[in-house]
């Protein structure tokens, strides 16, 4: 699958088809999800090629000219040389021959000025917004001259990076093995890499369809596996951790992520080995608590989920019946937040995580007029408005996660005297910090805290030493 080179943000291109019945709005913010998507996993959107059709062209979805302009983001030949069984000799001979001729165009490019605007950068990447079958996929590589990925294998990606349960892998691995195996391309060469495999090599079978078969036994495998482990007990809830855990749900683009963000520590926190270390999606609550409440980041809702990815992201999300209260965060400013919000939550049902609090979050508020304002109040009773980007609405939502999970907050007053400002260093660490004055005796704080952080904090004032 497609690779990142760590310490890497590849430009990418995007490719849409404007298929009859799409509106302009909705091809809009498709495209803009699937960019999305890919920032999430580290590439740079740089352009975009559009092109309206009846149907995405069988070879190579778009149109000569526009594949052409594809081509100039990427610095690709634009051509597909022939269009030949793959892995045939006619297949290798047409790619040499293709070679050369990018190898001329670039000669004859010279000095002549292209027409039309010169794309901004170069591409190492083509996204395309549809999915794709392998020959497309092919056929595209060849005329732009870099890895192609269609949704799919964006959305894929993502999952693997969200899957933590033995479950989750297993639904991602197999949804990524049933993707890849169409795509198999012949090795050429004699087939080394099957060499020391699993059995012999069938009379009549090419590497191809051997590696093929391969690749069904292990879905075959997993398959298994994965029925012994639904089958069993209810083995994820062994999982759940000890700590307090607040669960973000919702659509991409929500604000999620920015929330997750806004609400914790820079600093990833490992809550305890059972989530992976490389996991990036669960944090602890800052001022911390003790103990801490911890913060993840689930995966998001997609538009366009494509069918087969439907159980994988399933599985991704099941975190969410874990945990201790969710936060179901809405685009509030979206038209189709309600669509939205209602498919959430009946997905929730499915997964069992209707059982657990929630509080519903109309996030980007900033983003909504008042008379609109007013109308979501009427709507969603109780929800709480808010704006990701706004620090006191985030202040506040961290108020109340705290009062929930560590008691009732009060407001206190600390003098602190000037011989033990260290501990107006960790005041500001541990509790809200309303405000704060500099006179002779010392730094006065107005803060908000939990009556046990307050009582540390006077304890630790109380003593005669230093922090
Ligand atoms: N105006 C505004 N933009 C926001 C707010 N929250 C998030 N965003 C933006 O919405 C986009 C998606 O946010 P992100 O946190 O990545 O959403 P996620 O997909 O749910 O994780 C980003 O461009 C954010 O900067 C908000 O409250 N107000
Ligand atoms: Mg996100």
């Amino acid at each position: 699958m497609f690779e990142i080179p760590e310490g890497e943000r590849p430009a990418a291109v995007v490719v849409a088809v404007q298929l009859p019945g799409v509106t302009d709005d909705d091809l809009t913010s498709s495209i803009a999800e699937l960019e999305r998507l890919a920032k999430t996993l580290g590439l740079v959107p740089v352009g975009r090629v559009v092109q309206r059709r009846g149907k995405l062209a069988s070879g190579v979805v778009l149109g000569e000219g526009k594949l052409k302009e594809l081509a100039d983001w990427t610095g690709g030949s634009g051509e597909v040389a022939a269009f030949v069984k793959p892995g045939s000799r006619a297949a290798r001979d047409a790619h040499n021959e293709e070679i050369d001729e990018i190898e001329e165009d670039e000669q004859d490019e010279g000095d002549v000025a292209p027409s039309g605007e010169k794309p901004a950068a170069r591409a190492k990447v083509v996204l395309v917004d549809h999915d794709l079958s392998p020959t497309q996929q092919r056929n595209l590589e060849k005329a732009t001259g870099v890895d192609v990925l269609d949704r799919t294998s964006v959305i894929l990606e993502i999952f693997h990076r969200h899957a933590k349960t033995r479950e989750a892998r297993l639904q991602v691995e197999i949804a990524r093995l049933k993707y890849l195996a169409p795509r198999l391309r012949e090795t050429g060469g004699g087939g080394d890499r099957v060499r020391g495999g699993v059995g012999g090599k069938g009379a009549g079978e090419s590497a191809l369809e051997l590696d093929r078969r391969r690749i069904r036994d292990r879905i075959a495998e997993l398959k298994d596996e994965l029925a012994r482990i639904e089958g069993g007990a209810k083995t994820r809830r062994q999982r759940r951790s000890e700590l307090p855990t607040v669960a973000l749900v919702g659509y991409t683009n929500a604000g999620k992520s920015s929330l997750m963000r806004a609400l914790t520590s820079t600093e990833v926190y490992v809550a305890d080995k059972l989530f992976a270390s490389l996991d990036t999606t669960v944090r602890r609550l800052v001022p911390p608590t003790e103990p801490p409440i911890l913060v993840t980041d689930t995966v998001g809702f997609i538009k366009k989920l494509p069918h087969d990815l439907v159980a994988s992201f399933r599985s991704t999300l099941d975190e969410a019946a874990d945990a201790d209260l969710l936060l179901h965060l809405v685009d509030a400013s979206d038209p189709a937040h309600a669509d939205q919000l209602a498919v959430t939550r009946e997905v929730l049902g499915e997964i069992g995580a209707d059982e657990v609090e929630t509080w519903l979050l109309l996030n980007k508020i900033d983003r909504c007029d008042d008379s609109t304002r007013t109308a979501l109040s009427d709507h969603y009773p109780g929800a709480l408005q808010l704006s990701a980007k706004s620090k006191d609405d985030v202040a506040a939502l961290r108020d109340r996660l705290i009062e929930r999970f560590a008691g009732k907050l009060e407001e206190a007053e600390l003098v602190v005297p000037w011989s033990r400002q260290k501990v107006v260093h960790l005041v500001h660490e541990r509790a809200t910090v309303l405000s704060e004055e500099h006179a002779d005796e010392g730094t006065t704080l107005r803060i908000r805290a939990p009556q046990r952080t307050l009582e540390e904090l006077r304890a630790l004032l109380a003593t005669a030493d230093e922090p």
